[in-house]
């Protein structure tokens, strides 16, 4: 428990120093004679081969990028093309000490790498493993096309195979390792140990870690390796993933058995550019990336720079890191040069750098001078390596003319649904471990349940309302929901800013700290990216995870992981993966502009997010039972200003037991006949308090429907109420201006055109910053805005006095002054 982390003012203002060790650069100095006895003839021979496969690969890309043809076949690649074109060393040397259940992630610029761990996996699988692989990937489509006519090895098939499925990813066809839908910048192949390759710089660096989180509370075997660029340590994401890497809770509070610090190494593929920038000398102050190590942790994360424009070197520093890493002391960073000889693509003219730089590093080309210290140290012939490189280069040209071929390769149809088809997975898994859950206590003795067990589940008690302290409330709700699913699914964790001993800020975690390891609840550092890239690593080796944003208003700071992350990878990997992440988001109230906005719109306008945002403990339970029993990334977006309701609808009470809530089903909180009120949030509250007016002042009996999700959303109950009251308003805390609301009442209006007796009404919180705690009344919608909205557009309620300015003429207004 931190509780033994004593923080003692003598010990902190005691005089002293920091002191740092040297940070190697270049240390290698072993001559291909010493290798020999690390390396079989046929490793140098592999390597080199490999690099030539690659090399070829990317030059076949280059010029039909360029010319659009080579060796007679033309072809219009019409998508990116990021080539590596000197960084074969690099990639080579990254992969080849690597076993399949390593694990690699990436960047744009991964081609050489996902080559160089396929061949590094290939060669270590076993014939049946490797047939059984290409069986399974794509329903055997790939191996399909590539085994025809063929009559050689096993390994060389999967050689084909992988090379083919690549170029056919590259061009978006169905044989394409991803069917397509991954594409050059994000490629990848689990059963290889080959994980996502990211097209946002540096989003690797927030992702590796969950994944090397995986590994560790699920004791997998392996590291995971994150390759990104020079330039991608600029990135916030990039430095909270390491932070998030380097925790000292790993080795410190954590079960020395769990096996210390994560397994994960970050390696720079250090071109010496960005685009055109260059963050050595110009964009950064840190000149050796292998600096960075020196102010994460007191072992500077064992890093080291290390020559990767030739493939020894890498490999000998791979070898040793993963001995590090094997040994519980990661996180670990290498700061690998190597040099693109290609433009950053190919439509680049290297305005930025000079011809005569580019001829250096041409001189010193790793292919060639590879080749020569082999010959020269008789370590390889001449003609074998000819022979091999001859070899490798006829298969990928082969296995490109093939992938040309729209007969061999074809896309999907115009009129496909492919691409719908796997946005959602939209499966139950109870588990996705068979091992037993771990936890601390019996849960009987937790002094949560116990409370939980003393509390009143409905409405009403003995004729009268429940008080709030005997409420069996939201928080409540949620927490049964999350020990229920720690209790089957031994993958499961939770992570984020104070989770554990506070018990989440606002104590829906309360009580769990008692009842699980570390590893399955734990603090993470202040880093929203870092936290919410982690889970989708963790989801993405798939492990199940709830992680948590203290308030609506921090998503800004993790926008990429969530709009770009998140949400992408299981249609990007056609339907292989499943992302069973569940994002809880508190949203604010009382605390300002920077702490109580509602960001449903933001998260529900993005494809491959279901979004949530139930209010009542019978639907938050309900719901969250779905959430972790699902296959798909939840973002559960939570109110601070109803937490501990009590349950107000659902007459029989919440149930003790398990139940769920099929996501995307609105709810009927209350029957009626003339009006139709549609809530997302807490708004449900303020609409019953102005749906109790309208009877009590008008005799008007109003239908209340709480969306309780924004995606999916199933119209049915709706357009059935709005049929039968021909009226509808539609009201939630976000603001009015693209609110979710306004994507309902745009979809209603289309469906329910000929029942409406007027255009439906959104009434959102005012396009403002919100206020003050005292002002915000002027913010949040109130019930007597429902009931003048209603009175100018919708129904005049004979009397009314309106005391707000809801007429047509306002909402001119607002808008021309876009406010
Ligand atoms: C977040 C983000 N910003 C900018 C870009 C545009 N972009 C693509 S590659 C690149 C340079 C990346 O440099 P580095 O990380 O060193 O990788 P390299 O391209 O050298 O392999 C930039 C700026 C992007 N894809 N993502
Ligand atoms: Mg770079």
């Amino acid at each position: 428990m931190p509780k033994s982390i004593i923080i003692d003012p003598e010990q902190f203002f005691a005089k002293g120093a920091i002191h740092f060790s040297d940070i190697p650069v270049n240390a290698y100095s072993k001559s291909i004679e010493e290798e020999r006895s690390n390396f079989s003839p046929q490793d140098f021979l592999d390597i080199w081969q490999d690099m030539c496969a690659i090399r070829e690969f990317e030059n076949i890309l280059n010029e039909i990028k360029t010319k659009g043809a080579y060796k007679g076949i033309t072809y219009n690649h019409a998508g990116p093309a990021h080539l590596s074109m000197g960084q074969e060393a690099a990639a080579v040397g990254m992969a080849f000490a690597l076993t399949p259940d390593d694990h690699i992630y990436g960047s744009h610029r991964a081609h050489g790498e996902i080559l160089a761990k396929a061949f590094s996996a290939i060669r270590q699988l076993s014939d049946a493993r490797l047939m059984e692989i290409m069986e399974a990937a794509r329903g055997g489509l790939i191996l399909r096309a590539v085994e025809k006519g063929y009559s050689g090895n096993v390994q060389d098939l999967a050689r084909r195979f992988f090379v083919y499925g690549a170029y056919s990813e590259l061009f978006a066809r169905e044989t394409g390792i991803n069917r397509g839908l991954g594409g050059s910048m994000h490629a990848f192949f689990t059963p290889f140990g080959i994980y996502p390759n990211n097209a946002i710089v540096g989003g690797s660096g927030s992702i590796a870690p969950g994944a090397a989180l995986f590994k560790r509370v699920n004791r997998k075997p392996g590291i995971v390796v994150c390759n990104i660029g020079d330039a991608s340590f600029g990135c916030g994401p990039v430095w909270e993933g390491i932070t998030f890497s380097a925790m000292d809770q790993y080795r410190k509070l954590w079960a020395p058995e769990m096996g210390g610090g994560l397994p994960i190494l970050f390696n720079c593929m250090n071109n010496f550019y960005g685009m055109g920038g260059q963050p050595f000398g110009e964009t950064m102050g840190v000149q050796f990336i292998a600096r960075i190590g020196a102010g994460v942790n007191p072992e500077q994360m064992h890093s080291e720079r290390v020559n990767g424009y030739d493939p020894l070197p890498l490999i000998d520093a791979m070898r040793r890191k993963k001995q590090v890493l094997a040994e519980g002391r990661g996180p670990a960073l290498l700061d690998t040069i190597t040099y693109r000889i290609s433009g950053h693509s190919p439509s680049d003219a290297s305005s930025y750098r000079s011809k005569e730089e580019v001829e250096r590093w041409l001189k010193v080309d790793s292919i060639h001078a590879f080749h020569d210290k082999l010959v020269a140290a008789g370590a390889a012939a001449g003609e074998t390596l000819a022979a091999a490189r001859e070899g490798v280069e006829t298969t990928v040209f082969e296995m490109f003319r093939m992938a040309t071929d729209l007969q061999i390769s074809p896309r999907v149809g115009p009129d496909s649904e492919l691409v719908g088809s796997v946005m959602f997975s939209n499966r139950k898994v109870e588990k996705f471990d068979d091992r037993k859950p771990e936890f601390l206590q019996d849960l009987a003795q937790n002094p949560r349940v116990q409370q939980i067990r003393g509390k009143i589940r409905t409405p009403t008690f003995e004729g009268k309302p429940v008080p709030k302290m005997k409420a069996y409330n939201v928080r409540d709700g949620i927490f049964e929901a999350l020990l229920h699913r720690f209790s089957i699914d031994p993958t499961m964790v939770a992570f984020g800013e104070e989770n554990r001993d506070w018990g989440g800020a606002f104590a829906v975690y309360r009580g769990l700290t008692e009842a699980l390891p570390y590893h399955r609840l734990f603090n993470s550092p202040i880093s929203e990216a870092g936290i919410v890239g982690a889970a989708v690593g963790y989801g993405l080796e798939q492990g199940r995870v709830v992680a948590e944003l203290m308030y609506a208003d921090f998503m800004g700071r993790a926008g990429d992981e969530i709009f770009n992350q998140l949400s992408k990878w299981q249609a990007m990997s056609a339907g292989d993966l499943y992302m069973p992440v569940v994002l809880r988001i508190s949203v604010g109230a009382k605390y300002g502009a920077q702490h109580s906005q509602d960001w449903t719109a933001l998260a529900h306008h993005i494809p491959g997010l279901k979004v949530v945002y139930p209010v009542t403990p019978y639907d938050a339970k309900g719901m969250m039972n779905s959430a972790l029993a699902g296959t798909d990334p939840v973002v559960f977006f939570e109110s601070q200003k109803i937490y501990d309701y009590g349950e107000m609808f659902e007459q029989a009470g919440v149930p003790e037991g398990y139940y769920e809530i099929e996501l995307g089903d609105p709810s009927i909180k209350r029957k009626g006949q003339d009006i139709t009120i549609v809530t997302l949030g807490p708004a449900l509250y303020t609409a019953v308090t102005a749906a109790d007016r309208l009877q009590a002042e008008f005799g008007i009996s109003a239908e209340l429907v709480d969306l309780r999700a924004a995606n999916p959303l199933n119209y049915c109950a709706l357009e059935e109420s709005v049929r039968k009251t021909g009226k509808v308003l539609l009201a939630c805390d976000a603001v009015e201006r693209g609110c979710v609301m306004q994507t309902v009442a745009a979809t209603l209006t289309q469906l329910c055109f000929d029942d409406l007796d007027a255009p439906p009404v959104v009434i959102g919180s005012r396009n403002w910053i919100t206020p003050a705690a005292e002002l915000e009344a002027l913010f949040f919608p109130q019930p007597a805005w429902f009931l003048d909205a209603i009175h100018e557009r919708i129904l005049p309620l004979k009397g009314h006095k309106p005391t707000t300015n809801q007429s047509l003429g306002e909402v001119s207004r607002r808008t021309r002054q876009g406010i």
